[in-house]
């Protein structure tokens, strides 16, 4: 790297550990530097800039502070991109959803298969006996890199058919909207948090037990009927849930 682009303003009013930190972020965001990589320690920062080690560590903070950094104890500290935050209130799909944010979604199918509900789900789906369902549960992925394990349940009743398609590169919502023309009417879910099972973590590139975001969905067809019952595990350490909450109206 040349000196000139590792050369603070040491007469000017922007902070020192500001300069350094913006120098980091900027060698984040340009990706120069990537998710996992190690960045300089204290006492690296505090050479390389001619600063205090005091300096160097107010700039690493600041880059923690703001998700782009994880220190590991005994290990160093490491680029992280912050959490993705998935607006909660908004009724769409994973393939929506990460696309929005200019990132690829990608899928691995880890199951399909035609199956018979057990009594809970076939009351959740309003199914009669003898009806089945399709399972499908994939790993979903952003610019390659796992995010969430999603597992869903459709009547196939109202999806003849449905069991032949590839969703490890169709999206499932795609597939209901414009194959079978379905109208979205609305979900019912719940959020709660996890432990990541072994399997889970492994898949997940996560450690054991770490921490799950998961959200459980009815979706509804505009007719009220149900779409599908679906369970989505997100990693705890790259998503976070958003909503606006408005004053209730008085009547
Ligand atoms: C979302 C849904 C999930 C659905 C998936 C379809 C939540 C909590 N869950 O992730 O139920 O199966 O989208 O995605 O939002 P796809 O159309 O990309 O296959």
């Amino acid at each position: 790297m040349s000196v000139a682009m590792d050369a603070l303003n040491k007469r000017g009013f922007v902070p020192l550990y500001y300069q350094i930190q913006q120098t980091l972020l900027n060698r984040i965001t340009s990706g120069e530097l990537k998710e996992g990589d190690m960045l300089e320690s204290e006492e690296e920062l505090s050479r390389r800039y001619l600063v205090s080690r005091m300096t160097a560590r107010q700039a690493l903070q600041g880059l923690k502070a703001k998700g782009y950094a994880v220190s590991e104890r005994g290990r160093g500290t490491f680029v992280m991109k912050p959490k993705l935050s998935k607006s909660i209130l908004m009724l769409e799909s994973f393939t929506e959803e990460i696309r929005k944010k200019g990132i690829t979604p990608s899928s691995r199918l880890l199951q399909q298969k035609v199956s018979s509900p057990d009594p809970e789900l076939a009351e959740r789906l309003k199914l009669s006996p003898g009806d089945r369902i399709l399972y499908l549960r994939r790993l979903r992925l952003a610019n390659e890199v796992p995010l969430a394990i999603e597992e869903s349940n459709i009547p196939l009743k109202r999806f003849q058919g449905l069991e032949s398609i590839d969703f490890s590169t169709c999206s499932l919502y795609e597939t209901m909207h414009d194959r079978y023309g379905i109208e979205f009417g609305w979900a019912d879910e719940t959020i709660e948090a996890m432990l990541a099972a072994a399997d889970e973590a492994k898949l997940l590139t996560i450690p054991n037990r770490a921490s799950l975001l998961c959200i459980s969905r009815t979706l509804m067809a505009s007719d009220g009927s149900p779409l599908e019952f679906a369970l989505s595990r997100y990693r705890g350490d790259r998503y976070r849930a958003s909503l606006r909450v408005t004053l209730s109206q008085a009547d």
